[in-house]
């Protein structure tokens, strides 16, 4: 095994599919170690020991040093790899909306989707549990129609290079309440992620990580 590998803990349909695409178009290798966190308690124990909040994407760089949360992996990628272009340089203009929109979609939107496997995480009774999730949905239908509202998209959603937001919006956009209403509350953000599901670089991935 070659020691200067990344070794991303990781499941298909999860947030860890927009790091597996960053780490794709960066042409980095990675080790993959899958396991749906959110369903399986076995893949909570692998990633613990890595991941105290025993969630993923969870990344182990090269040096051993381990990251977690999936904006500041995409930001950390991207930075690492200025000539690839996945993010605007922080002298660049475009590099606040970069970082709004960031950690926009991971603390209003990607961080919802915690109470869902069990809204008794909350508070909530079993019983509850559809009118939770409705809520859930009702709240990200919401966050992504606000978005929609104050950007101003060019084929990207900063213009016209791709960058580690498109990817970010193009995985999470596909958890609950799914692409259709996505498309409908967020029309604009919608025609973008249409462009990114069709990146011949990131087409094989999309079909397999979101079957
Ligand atoms: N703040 C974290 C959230 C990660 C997250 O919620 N991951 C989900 C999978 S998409 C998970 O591991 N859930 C496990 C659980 O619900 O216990 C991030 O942005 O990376």
């Amino acid at each position: 095994m070659n020691p200067a590998r990344f070794t991303l803990y990781g499941a298909a349909a999860s947030g860890s599919v927009a790091v597996e695409a960053a780490l794709t178009l960066l042409g980095l290798p990675y080790q993959l170690i899958e396991g749906a966190t959110w369903a399986e308690p076995a893949a909570r124990d692998r990633v613990a020991p890595a991941n105290p909040m025993r969630q993923i994407p969870t990344l182990v760089l090269p040096d051993g040093e381990v990251m977690t949360e999936s904006a500041a992996i995409l930001i950390y990628l991207a930075d690492l790899h200025p000539a690839a272009r996945l993010a605007p340089a922080s002298s660049d203009p475009r590099r606040r909306a970069f970082l709004r929109w960031m950690l926009y979609v991971s603390s209003a939107i990607y961080a919802l989707h915690w109470i869902k496997p069990d809204v008794r995480r909350i508070g909530a009774p079993d019983t509850a549990r559809e009118a939770v999730v409705q809520a859930v949905h009702d709240r990200i239908a919401f966050c992504w129609a606000t978005m929609d509202a104050q950007l101003t998209p060019g084929r990207f959603l900063l213009g016209d290079e791709l960058t580690v937001l498109d990817l970010y919006v193009a995985t999470v956009s596909r958890f609950g309440p799914w692409r259709q209403r996505f498309a409908e509350a967020a029309p604009g953000l919608a025609a973008v992620v249409q462009r990114v599901d069709d990146d011949p670089r990131l087409a094989a991935l999309w079909t397999t990580r979101f079957p």
